[in-house]
């Protein structure tokens, strides 16, 4: 559904006064704090995330599935939704694929599509988790399988999406890796881990030389004694051995309880091996639940490594792909997607505000309270007039959810795709 310029200037004009007290308020006492409020907009308006194919549709558990009607029925449908997103939001410049659930049936209608959204295609993902039709079966395992029958399928799937990613214009390649064991003396572990470094230097040498590779890791499941891949050092451990275009990927559910993840974001950029991010949160496990829902203030945490991370030449903040991966069970994705691009925006907006001049004087100092203080007086600072204000400079909506809903977008894509159209992904 195209959305015209006119009903986002007509709901822009409807919310233009309050928006603007709040909006002259906050930038004049950020100009007084000398705060260049032109750079800080173009940061926040430059910023762009890629969406899940996948996170288009109802996602479910094991436990149930409730569709939400008005699914992409197909990839030209999903598009068309991203294209909703980006004309709502202004922050969804490129799509994020998983084959062989997106596999175009016609690449050259799909490009001069995403082109005419102005959409991109951003890291392609492998898909070895799920039997595909091939001869061989993943149950026990894919790269890192015993079977070398089913290592070269699961190669030979990588390459095959390396090739189709090539049509579309990708310059990545996603490996997450289901493979592991659900009991002590199932696997050897120690092999599982070398036919895997030799199935990924097989995929590496197939990547044209302006790819890269994110290698993504988790702790468990589907597996719950042991994942070949479990954590950022067995991930980074593996991307060494293969090149530098192997860089480590961060997806924020797959992290045991309490880890410091923004440690982890920290050592990875120390070691320029940071290859991006899957946005989502967590309670428990790898909930796939909105960003920045559940917890706010890791997610500022995590900004402020990434921030000063590239400030101080770590690693380059355009090396680093930005990319959602939420499963939306209870929420409309859209809206969902919506309120995780929000709280994106928000955790960026505040760390960018932090006085990280005043805080590396706290940490030489050992000014334990100062430091602390310096984090609190950005992360306690309600930003969301900055974020509104770049949105609407950037040509969207002042308030995305508002607009959806009053235009009635679902209902629309409900007469328009059916009450029970299902979307492919998990
Ligand atoms: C694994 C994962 C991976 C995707 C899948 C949809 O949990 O995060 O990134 O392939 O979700
Ligand atoms: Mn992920």
């Amino acid at each position: 559904m195209k959305l015209s310029l006119d009903k986002i200037s007509d709901h822009n004009s409807k919310l233009k006064l309050s928006h603007q007290d709040e909006w002259d308020f906050l930038s004049n006492k950020l100009s007084k704090e000398g705060v260049d409020v032109d750079e800080l907009i173009q940061k926040i308006k430059d910023f762009q995330i890629a969406v899940p194919s996948w996170a288009l549709g109802a996602g479910g558990t094991r436990f149930g599935r409730f569709g939400i009607g008005g699914e992409p029925r197909n990839l030209e449908e999903k598009l068309a939704d991203i294209g909703l997103l980006k004309d709502l939001t202004r922050k969804t410049d490129s799509v994020s694929l998983h084959i062989p659930w997106d596999i175009p049936s016609d690449y050259s209608a799909i490009k001069s599509l995403a082109s005419e959204l102005g959409i991109s295609f951003d890291a392609m993902n492998s898909n070895t988790f799920q039997d595909n039709g091939g001869s061989e079966t993943y149950k026990l395992g894919s790269l890192g399988n015993s079977k070398k029958a089913v290592r070269d399928q699961a190669v030979a799937h990588n390459i095959e999406v390396v090739e189709i990613g090539k049509k579309l214009g990708s310059k990545g390649l996603t490996v997450w890796l289901a493979d592991g064991s659900n009991f002590p003396g199932q696997s050897s572990l120690r092999s599982a881990l070398q036919w895997t470094q030799e199935s990924l230097t097989e995929i590496y040498k197939a990547m044209p030389d302006d790819w890269k590779m994110l290698l993504e890791y988790k702790p468990y499941e589907p597996n719950f004694y042991h994942t070949i891949i479990p954590d950022w050092g067995t991930s980074s451990l593996l991307c060494k051995s293969l090149g530098d275009r192997a860089k480590v990927l961060v997806d924020l559910g797959h992290h045991l309880p309490n880890t410091n993840i923004e440690q982890i974001v920290a050592t990875l950029m120390y070691q320029d091996m940071l290859a991006g991010f899957h946005f989502n949160d967590s309670k428990y496990g790898d909930d796939d639940l909105t960003t920045g829902s559940i917890k706010p203030y890791q997610l500022f945490l995590i900004f402020c490594e990434l921030i000063s991370g590239s400030e101080d030449g770590a690693q380059a903040w355009e090396s680093i792909s930005w990319m959602i991966d939420a499963s939306h069970n209870t929420k409309d994705p859209l809206e969902d997607l919506m309120q995780a691009l929000e709280m994106i925006s928000i955790s960026f907006a505040k760390a960018l505000l932090v006085d990280r001049r005043k805080l590396t004087t706290c940490q030489i100092e050992g000014d334990v309270v100062g430091a602390q203080e310096c984090l609190q007086e950005a992360f306690q600072r309600d930003v969301r007039p900055l974020v509104r204000e770049a949105r609407i400079q950037n040509g969207g909506a002042a308030d995305p959810i508002m607009l959806y809903r009053s235009l009635a977008v679902r209902k629309n894509l409900i007469s328009e795709r059916g009450a029970e159209s299902r979307s492919t992904g998990l």
